[in-house]
């Protein structure tokens, strides 16, 4: 099976069109597509398996990589470290990987520093405890340094690269497990490594991936052991999709929903789930479609905006595939019974005829590799390749821009060499070059303007948004007050007092998600405004001034077209204590002050939900100014290219006025500057003939994408 084979056209065709560029294009402006073609090589799909400790995500990833025994896998929870598979990147050695170990600033890292991921944890698990986080880590460091003795200072902050990677090597640095390994000294090591390693990368090459992937192995996220949870955390910020790995017989807590809410609606981010160990089903021909059917509807309850692609399957039954022996002979024979025929039939529609086929089809794992392949085809992968598209075409337009000034810089000086009107052109040009100037401090001012406009809007959008979140925390409170008479009442009914009453939060988390989703369309259509009215003046100055079009830098593929709030306030409910009135005749039935019951809910609603709006205004903050930031840079290329160009014509221009000043005199001179030119004239006629060719094939080939 070929796994994203429309990313791989796409990447190809990218990489062809840089180094056509970078050959056809002048020396002075290669560096830009040198740098393009350096991000393109660096680009790798992310693909992440998570879920609970045992889920059997490595046996899963063995199949997956069609290597049986080579991520460890036990019935142990091995001390886990999160393992990168590198799959097909071309600047990686082909086979190898490497180790690195925890250096010592990564302990107060662990401690201090914080992932986004993390962040959105910590809201949704209230359990997340950082003095817990601060212990486990000077646990830790102290029983690395016991541990590994002298050697302890020396690892530390290293990194241990091999040519060849064995399964058993990986267990010494990646498992706390009990065996003995044997490294490349000769000396014995008893998973020793383990416990400073904080990542394992490995090299592979496999030739179904067509494009470059890490698949990343982590250690199950909730790992009871905080700072390998941190570093797992941290390793999931990086990736793009994610596997999210269910036990058929346990499938979806709580942490796994919460987790899998934060993941899928980040932006960028896609997520499958992987319902595995259905061999552990008793008649799982007939309850997979029961599970499936109970992990869809809690999906959409908890998720109701979103959509997951599930496959189902069993990790251990591909595994078997891939063994020989007597032993495992025995198992896929005991596997191969009415049942799997059934399920077979049932969700396939067919059985094959070879039992290894029947095992591996049952097993999911073709399934999951064919949603992988569309995810990374269609979602993220399009996504980050189009904005690279996108800037190469921003690069080129003012490449292109360079040369026509250039062109016609010549054309002007061939016509006034030939006219013989040298010293009227002296004239003439040190008038360009002032025009030139005042044009550039004009076009400067423009996007100044532009960008300080933005700075107001998203300091106004933000303390707008804050100031609504308020007021929903604000009317929330005041809504419970017909709550607590209603309760109040239903105390003097019924006469039993409960001392404290729990005030439901989700209604008002609802409110907020929806303010701050208005708050963003708000605040992204009027940035938009500016950025494309910025553009389209600039455009239009430049057309006006050199009949130059630069239709193709667009505002597309700018980063977060939809802001969604994962905010989730740490608590569910509020609770409030039953207020009684004081008053002279306490001693008789009590009754209650609803509106002091109101106004300690405001107290506490203020003090509980601060940080968590605090969090979720900074989180808008960072995405306003990032999507501001990249429409900026866009339209700063067109001026850069501009500047770069007028620049080096008023330094040209500066070189005419003196040698008009000599062809004027001198009539040899005149001839070898009319030789000159006229060749130099024809390098750019060329330059421009291919580099617009280049042009319309990018820009045909993403409408042939879009039909
Ligand atoms: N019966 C059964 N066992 C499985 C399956 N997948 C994994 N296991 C077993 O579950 C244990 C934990 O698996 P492992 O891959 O290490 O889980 P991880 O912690 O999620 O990486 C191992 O003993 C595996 O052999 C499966 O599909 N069926
Ligand atoms: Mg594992």
């Amino acid at each position: 099976m070929k796994i994203a084979p429309n990313q791989r056209q796409e990447l190809d065709f990218l990489r062809d069109t840089l180094d056509t560029i970078v050959k056809t294009v002048g020396r002075e402006n290669r560096q830009a597509f040198h740098e393009l073609r350096h991000r393109l090589d660096g680009w790798a799909a992310r693909v992440a398996v998570i879920g609970q400790v045992k889920a059997g995500k490595s046996t899963f990833l063995n199949a997956f990589l069609h290597n049986h025994d080579f991520l460890p896998s036990d019935v142990n929870p091995w001390t886990s470290v999160v393992t990168n598979i590198r799959i097909n990147l071309p600047n990686d050695p082909v086979s190898g990987g490497n180790f690195e170990f925890f250096a010592e600033r990564d302990w107060n890292e662990i401690v201090s520093g914080e992932s986004k991921i993390r962040k959105l944890t910590e809201q949704l698990l209230p359990g997340f405890d950082t003095d817990l986080l601060r212990q486990q880590s000077d646990e830790m460091r102290a029983r690395a340094e016991s541990q590994l003795g002298r050697n302890f200072t020396k690892l530390l902050g290293q990194t241990h690269e091999y040519d060849y990677v064995t399964p058993d090597l990986l267990k010494a640095y990646v498992c706390a497990g009990p065996d003995t390994v044997v490294d490349d000294a000769g000396a014995e090591t008893t998973g020793r490594y383990s416990i400073l390693t904080k990542v394992a990368n490995i090299y592979a090459r496999r030739p179904e991936f067509q494009v470059p992937t890490i698949v990343t192995d982590t250690p199950g996220v909730n790992d009871p052991f905080l700072v390998r949870d941190e570093f797992t955390c941290r390793s999931l910020d990086k990736s793009d999709v994610f596997v999210v790995v269910l036990s058929a017989h346990q499938p979806l807590t709580d942490v796994d929903v919460a987790l899998i809410r934060i993941l899928a609606k980040q932006d960028y981010k896609d997520v499958m789930i992987f319902i595995n160990r259905i061999d552990e089903l008793d008649d799982y021909d007939t309850d997979v479609p029961r599970v499936l059917e109970d992990v869809k509807m809690r999906l959409h309850t908890a998720i109701p905006d979103m959509e997951f692609s599930i496959v189902v399957g069993s990790g251990y039954m591909a595994d078997l595939v891939m063994q020989t022996g007597k032993e495992a002979e025995a198992e896929r024979e005991a596997l191969d019974d009415v049942r799997l025929a059934r399920y077979l039939k049932t969700r396939y529609g067919h059985v094959p005829t070879d039992r290894d086929d029947r095992l591996w089809l049952a097993s999911g794992i073709d399934a999951v590799k064919a949603e992988i392949s569309n995810v990374i085809d269609n979602g993220v992968g399009q996504q980050q390749l189009a904005q690279i598209r996108s800037d190469i075409r921003a690069e080129l337009e003012g490449v292109l821009f360079v040369n026509r000034r250039e062109r016609e810089t010549l054309h002007t000086r061939v016509s006034h060499i030939n006219d013989e009107v040298a010293l009227l052109a002296v004239e003439e040009t040190q008038e360009q070059i002032d025009d030139i100037k005042n044009f550039q401090s004009e076009l400067e001012k423009h996007v100044d303007t532009a960008e300080g406009k933005i700075d107001q809007l998203v300091n106004k959008a933000w303390s707008r948004l804050e100031e609504r979140l308020l007021s929903c925390i604000e009317t929330f409170v005041a809504d419970q007050k017909e709550v607590f008479e209603e309760h109040v009442f239903a105390v003097s009914v019924r006469g039993s007092v409960k001392k404290s009453l729990n005030v439901d939060l989700l209604p008002l988390q609802r409110a907020m998600e929806k303010a701050v989703t208005k708050a963003w369309n708000t605040s992204r259509s009027s940035t938009d405004v500016v950025l494309n009215n910025c553009l389209v003046s600039c455009r239009n100055m430049l057309k006006d001034k050199f009949n130059e079009s630069t239709e193709s830098i667009t505002l597309d593929d700018l980063p977060h077209d939809d802001f969604v709030s994962t905010l989730t306030l740490a608590k569910r409910s509020l609770k409030v204590e039953m207020m009684s009135k004081r008053s002279w005749a306490f001693w008789r039935k009590p009754e209650f002050d609803v509106d002091k019951m109101v106004a300690a809910l405001r107290v506490i609603a203020a003090e509980e939900l601060r940080p968590a709006m605090e969090k979720i205004l900074a989180a808008f903050n960072e995405a306003q100014v990032e999507r501001a930031s990249v429409g900026n840079d866009r339209i700063r290329v067109v001026l850069r290219m501009f500047d770069m160009s007028l620049n080096d014509r008023v330094r040209h221009l500066k070189k005419e006025m003196l040698e008009y000043q000599k062809v004027a005199t001198d009539p040899s001179f005149r001839e070898n500057v009319v030789m000159r030119v006229q060749s130099q004239m024809e390098v750019i006629e060329r330059r421009l003939i291919n580099l617009s060719a280049i042009e319309s094939s990018l820009v045909r080939s993403k409408m042939e994408r879009a039909a």
